[in-house]
């Protein structure tokens, strides 16, 4: 074999080398290729065996001719393997490309619903007139939801077919109860109160309990305008010398703030509450307005009960005044003009997002 035949043989296998390289585009298909060239069985290693007849000089010259090819080859495949590193970086960038110039994606946009704005109406306006925010547990006791209210052990109200109750008795062996109204709060208010009450009269005072509870209430009661769950704002004012007159005009004053009207007039009918004597329905007339001319019922009413201001550890000598309860809902339906109160619960968007 002549050296010029031994060095273009070399040539074409680096070219043959490339070739292969090029053909191969996956680094698997490249790893293939190499092995075929520079494995231990490749074409490479077959040249090196190949020496072992040759003389010493012959070697020397040779083995340098095939280390160069070598060193040709794996050039070559560390220039393929980058540019298909290369081409792998480029193919990802591309898929992950963002085109920031597309249009954003719209999110529809949330509101209020419109119990939590009556809700929060009523906080605002009542705050406005001196009266605390109070909030408590939705599960009651007997003493709380009924007894210290005045209810007799007897009544109506704390018979199953109005009351949710649940499936564990309280210390007393009654069992405990959904919430029916919001005032076993007032009486938990009054309570936690009784320091602040005591140092009021220790320094001659009377204090004054002015908090409204609004929140979520629950009866056995499901029809077009009852919900076995809904809500209520009461409101008591105990203090010295708070009379009806009082009550008149915080309801009155309520109204007009939260109906957004002076053009309002109230009637209070006599009526019967375990927990309060005398008892009045509150109803409002609108002079102008889709509602004006009928009479509607929005509140119960009235002087609390002795007995009651007795149950929240209060002297009825000393401290007089009256409660008043209104469905936040029926509250909410006159204000928005709504005329089923399953619309409320059903959580129906297109109802919904006519309030936001
Ligand atoms: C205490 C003492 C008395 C709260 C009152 C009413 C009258 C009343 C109903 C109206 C519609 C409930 O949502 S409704 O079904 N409520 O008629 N509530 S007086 O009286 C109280 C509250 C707390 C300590």
């Amino acid at each position: 074999m002549s050296t010029a035949t031994a060095s273009e043989d070399l040539r074409d296998l680096v070219q043959s080398a490339s070739d292969s390289f090029a053909r191969a585009t996956t680094p698997a298909d490249l790893e293939n290729a190499k092995a075929q060239f520079l494995g231990k069985a490749g074409r490479v290693t077959e040249l090196m065996k190949g020496m072992a007849a040759l003389s010493v000089d012959e070697k020397k010259t040779r083995g340098a001719a095939i280390n160069q090819a070598k060193q040709a080859i794996e050039a070559a495949l560390n220039a393929r393997r980058q540019a298909l590193a290369d081409a792998e970086l480029e193919r990802q960038l591309q898929a992950e490309a963002l085109d920031v110039t597309l249009p954003g994606r719209a999110r529809g946009q949330g509101g209020l619903h419109p119990v939590s704005l009556a809700w929060e109406r009523i906080e605002q306006i009542f705050g406005s007139m001196g009266f605390d925010v109070g909030d408590g547990p939705e599960i009651e006791n007997d003493w709380f939801n009924f007894t210290a209210l005045n209810n007799p052990p007897n009544h109506p109200a704390r018979s199953m077919q109005d009351t949710f109750y649940v499936d564990m008795n309280d210390d007393e062996g009654h069992p405990y109860c959904l919430r029916t109204h919001t005032s076993p709060m007032q009486i938990r208010y009054a309570t936690a109160h009784a320091k602040r009450h005591a140092a009021a009269l220790a320094a001659g005072e009377i204090p004054e309990v002015r908090v409204i509870v609004p929140g979520r209430t629950y009866r056995v009661d499901n029809d077009a305008t009852h919900s076995p769950m809904f809500h209520q704002v009461e409101g008591l004012w105990l203090g010295e010398n708070v009379s009806f007159k009082d009550l008149k005009v915080t309801y009155l004053n309520f109204c007009k703030a939260f109906f957004e009207t002076d053009d309002l007039v109230l009637r209070f009918r006599p009526s019967y509450f375990p927990f309060t004597e005398p008892s009045a329905e509150i109803d409002i007339q609108f002079q102008t307005g889709p509602l004006a001319g009928r009479w509607l019922e929005v509140s119960g009413s009235g002087q609390v009960h002795p007995q009651v201001v007795r149950n929240m550890g209060l002297d009825p000598e000393r401290f007089i005044g009256f409660a008043f309860g209104s469905g936040i809902d029926r509250l909410a339906m006159l204000r928005y003009g709504v005329n089923d109160l399953r619309l409320f619960f059903e959580g129906d968007v297109r109802f919904l997002s006519q309030f936001r």
